[in-house]
């Protein structure tokens, strides 16, 4: 396996911050030389802007987040950017942010799509000092659309497995995988890397993702369900959802998922050694299926962790039968 190309250990400060920045000013964050992405959500904001480091994520904010919010990554250190064959990049010393934005449509199934962007992500990324995936999102349209094993997540799943070949052999980062309700041929895959590896971490009350039963589809999903950032305790969460053991839980009942998703981010937390609660710092993303679930949501968050920034986003789950998920960071 590679190695970093010096031993430089990682001065905790270098680690990218991520702050949702409402009503922040693109151009402004841009001209700032320590900006490694900036997302944009929806058509909240003009979709084409030619900087390698802009993500247009195809989720629509809630009309209660506020519509002009950006997601901002920032590192104390100077950015470089630039794009490889359709992949959009930026690094700075020790780390990087990749996306892919593709059309199923050029590739034929999503199988075959899902197997080549990470193909091509994980080839760019050996070629990089900062090939140590932390965080991986991934956005598909009709994720849902399909009965049992044809279903397109689990098509997905197969297609990142064979595309990641040998890359993860050392374990899966953490990630995110949701629908969106745009083009269906959509395909969205971006990550955060970095020149160290990070700490895995699975969740106490839910089997690891990786060995769920065959009943769920013939490709388990590759993820962890959390990573420690090298450098700190910074941890990035993947998506959690009303899971426990491999058991989708409150089947149509949105309270009692959101409290079983929440009960399993604080386990997640106290497994990390960390306070039970997410503070100032910490920005979540909540995805809900239904758009007229938004308004409690919102009030469930309010009550329950009412001092995080968040966005809510209107975006499928990979298992119908759940209503809500919610990924984010804990920053030391
Ligand atoms: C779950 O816990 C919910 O396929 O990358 C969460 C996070 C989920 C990531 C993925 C799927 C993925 O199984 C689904």
């Amino acid at each position: 396996m590679n190695q970093p190309r010096s031993d430089h250990r990682m001065p905790a400060s270098s680690r990218p911050v991520v702050r949702y920045r409402p009503g922040g000013d693109l151009d402004e964050i841009l001209a700032d030389p320590g900006t490694l992405a900036v997302m944009t959500f929806g058509d909240a904001l003009p979709l084409r802007v030619d900087d390698p480091r802009v993500l247009n994520v195809p989720l629509q904010p809630a009309a209660s987040s506020q519509s002009s919010c950006l997601e901002h990554w920032h590192v104390d250190d100077h950015v470089e950017s630039g794009r490889d064959a359709g992949l959009a990049w930026a690094s700075s010393n020790h780390w990087l942010f990749a996306a892919l934005d593709l059309d199923e449509a050029d590739h034929g199934s999503i199988e075959d799509s899902a197997e080549l962007a990470y193909a091509q992500l994980c080839g760019f990324l050996d070629r990089r000092p900062q090939r140590h995936v932390q965080r991986l999102w991934n956005y598909l349209g009709s994720i849902n659309q399909g009965h049992g094993d044809d279903e397109r997540y689990r098509q997905f799943c197969a297609g990142r497995q064979r595309g990641m070949g040998h890359f993860f052999d050392n374990g899966y980062p953490a990630a995110t995988a949701i629908g969106h309700h745009q083009a269906t041929t959509r395909m969205q895959v971006y990550c955060l890397a970095s020149t160290l590896p990070g700490t895995r971490v699975e969740n106490p009350r839910q089997l690891s993702a990786w060995r769920y039963p065959r009943q769920y589809g013939p490709t388990p999903p590759s993820f962890a369900r959390a990573m420690r950032l090298p450098g700190d305790a910074s941890m990035a969460i993947s998506g959690t959802a009303s899971i426990t053991g491999h058991d989708s839980r409150h089947e149509g009942d949105l309270e009692a998922q959101l409290g079983e998703t929440l009960a399993n981010l604080k386990a997640l937390l106290k497994s990390n050694h960390q306070p039970e609660h997410f503070g100032p710092g910490d920005p979540l993303k909540i995805y809900v299926r239904h758009p007229e679930h938004v308004a409690r949501a919102e009030a469930f968050f309010d009550e329950h962790t009412p001092v995080s920034p968040r966005i809510i986003l209107n975006g499928d789950i990979c298992r119908s039968e759940l209503l809500v998920e919610i990924d984010g960071w804990r920053f030391a």
